[in-house]
């Protein structure tokens, strides 16, 4: 089975399927190891992980790239965050192709303007295309890939751009007219009351998908409550988690004067190694090299 039917058969269940945000092999190796149901190949994070803003900077090729390497290391799923498709609905033909050839399980789009900038940015330009030019993406999306097994989400950005909810009930229906084979619905409030009136509203047999990032008051047993949402992504969590560990650390060194006293706070490189797929590599060793 690939991943893509992988997914599909997650989303098929009663369950809430959780995953999560990740950059790299190890932190897709991660993820899978805490047992989450698949991998959320984050814009914020590998934007991030070049140490540059999450705002359509970096090209296609070096998010397929990452996403690649995750997906190499992993048994589990990816969604891909693809933005806008990097660019126009030609653009998107051509990324879905590439997204699908690496076995990646789905992807989103969001209906933003390229280049785009972070959902959560406080005074971020938030320009939404013309309903239309969206549909054509979503359209173009769903023709290319080859196995229909293969996801494509659309992200409705009306609540993050602050055009209502009838806008953005509206939007979610002309995709899902599209096309699309499930609704991601963003919102950046604090206060989960504006997710839970779309979901409420929400009328249709299309999966529901949610970033609750900056509403985590919002549980899964809430979620599940629902009914209607399928997929929860926990975006950013374990970049975040780093950054911090990797200041405090670097910190501590530099106020000690040396590595001394890091017994506990930092992990032994024999789990970097063992992460790594070192046994793997000694087995392979020791049949192969004569
Ligand atoms: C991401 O992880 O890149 C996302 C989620 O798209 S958000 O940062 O909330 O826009
Ligand atoms: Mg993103």
């Amino acid at each position: 089975m690939n991943k893509a039917n992988k997914l599909r058969e997650l989303l098929a269940t009663n369950k809430l399927t959780k995953i999560v945000g990740a950059h790299n092999g190890v932190s897709a190796k991660l993820v899978e190891r805490a047992g989450f149901d698949g991998v959320w190949a984050s814009g914020l994070e590998i934007s991030a992980s070049y140490g540059i803003p999450d705002a359509s900077l970096i090209s296609m090729n070096q998010f397929l790239e990452a996403a690649r390497s995750m997906n190499e290391v992993i048994d589990i799923p990816i969604v891909a965050d693809c933005d806008t498709g990097y660019g126009n609905a030609l653009n998107v033909m051509y990324m879905v192709k590439r997204y699908e050839e690496a076995g990646i399980a789905g992807v989103s789009i969001e209906e933003k303007k390229f280049p785009k900038d972070n959902s959560l940015l406080a005074g971020g330009r938030q320009e939404l295309l013309r309903v239309e030019e969206f549909e054509g993406k979503i359209e173009a999306a769903k023709a290319a890939q080859k196995n229909s097994d293969f996801m494509i989400i659309a992200r409705i950005e009306a609540l993050i751009a602050g055009w209502g909810q009838e806008e953005a009930q509206m939007r979610a229906h002309r995709y899902a007219e599209a096309g699309a084979d499930a609704i991601l619905i963003h919102s950046k409030s604090s206060d989960p009351g504006e997710v839970l009136e779309f979901i409420n509203n929400w009328d249709l047999d299309l999966p529901l998908v949610l970033v609750p990032t900056n509403y985590p008051s919002l549980t899964e047993k809430d979620i599940v409550e629902m009914g209607k949402v399928k997929l929860v992504i926990y975006a950013n969590h374990g970049l975040r988690a780093a950054i911090k560990a990797m200041e405090n650390i670097f910190a501590k060194i530099k106020n000690d004067g040396g590595i001394y006293d890091l017994d506990g706070l930092i992990d032994p490189v024999s789990h970097v190694f063992e992460l790594q797929g070192v046994p793997e590599m000694k087995e392979h060793e020791r049949k192969f090299l004569k």
